[in-house]
């Protein structure tokens, strides 16, 4: 692949958006690419996977311009299109993905972003859906991901106007979980991943499809959809051997069932 790189480090698979000339801009070859890196993880092996972008200047400055430029209305909704997909593959892929946000996030970056389960940022990372001063609407989820993040007022206000906003208010606003200096991001980012991937796969996987799942649905049939994502974990050996070992006053042996 050219501008992605995929490589498993443990149980951990780290996905690098690689067109640094570009601040990592988003064209068609970049999405398929992503496709295909998504593709690659084995969910056999892999718990956690790292998403970030090559550099330290931009995770991902947007959707390619240049491509956009000269997209006929049709054309706008399939690129809108297959860009969503891919985010919503990624926003329910099996595993979490943690976003390590290494500088610019703006339109299609910070959509990508709120994409994925958890975002760690940098000191030097910005925000932004500038679309509206380009002609156009966000076209890869944030007319709908900024405001069940952060709430519809401020989403509205970011989304009209089109500010940046710095990595500090963004992580007032709840848009990241944290920020670090630019050198520890990833270190901190492999950190958290290793952590999640420390615990039992088949509970890490329920819990997120668990909140995905309720969020869209009313509280009676979101409660029904953890009830039996709940039930299925007492099937798994995994679920057996850690409460035997609590019980037991020991430490559970490692995690099995992925
Ligand atoms: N697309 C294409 N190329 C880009 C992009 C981009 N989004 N962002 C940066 N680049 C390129 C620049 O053209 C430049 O290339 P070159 O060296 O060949 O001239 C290179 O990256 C470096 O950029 P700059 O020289 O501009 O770097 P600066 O440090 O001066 O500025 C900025 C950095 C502020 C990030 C600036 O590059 C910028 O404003 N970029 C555009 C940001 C933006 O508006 N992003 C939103 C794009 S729209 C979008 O994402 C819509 C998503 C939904 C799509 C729906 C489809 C229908």
């Amino acid at each position: 692949m050219e501008f992605v790189q995929y490589e498993q480090q443990g149980m951990v698979g780290m996905i690098t958006i690689d067109r640094p000339n570009a601040l990592n801009a988003l064209n068609s070859r970049v999405l398929a690419e992503m496709g295909s890196a998504f593709d690659e993880i084995d969910l056999n092996a892999v718990r956690c996977v790292i998403l970030t972008g090559r550099g330290d200047k931009a995770f991902v400055a947007g959707a390619d311009i240049g491509e956009m430029r000269s997209l006929s209305k049709a054309e706008g909704e399939a690129f809108g299109r297959r860009g969503s997909e891919l985010f919503r593959r990624i926003e329910t892929f099996a595993v979490p993905v943690i976003a390590a946000v290494n500088g610019f996030a703006l339109g299609g970056g910070c959509e990508l972003a709120m994409a994925c389960d958890i975002r760690l940022a940098s000191e030097n990372a910005a925000f932004a859906q500038p679309e509206v001063g380009l002609g156009i609407t966000p076209g890869f989820g944030g007319t709908q991901r900024l405001g069940r993040l952060i709430g519809l007022g401020k989403a509205k206000e970011l989304l009209y106007t089109g500010n940046k906003i710095k990595a500090a208010e963004a992580l007032a606003l709840g848009l990241v979980n944290a920020v670090y200096p630019g050198d520890a991001l990833m270190g901190e980012a492999v950190k958290m991943a290793e952590k999640i991937a420390s615990n039992a796969p088949i509970a890490v996987r329920a819990a997120k499809k668990a909140v995905n799942d309720g969020i869209e649905a009313d509280m009676d049939t979101a409660l029904n959809i953890e009830a039996k994502l709940f039930g299925q974990c007492f099937e798994s050996e995994d679920q057996q051997n850690a409460m035997t070992a609590f019980v037991e006053k020991r430490r559970p042996a490692p995690f099995v069932n992925q």
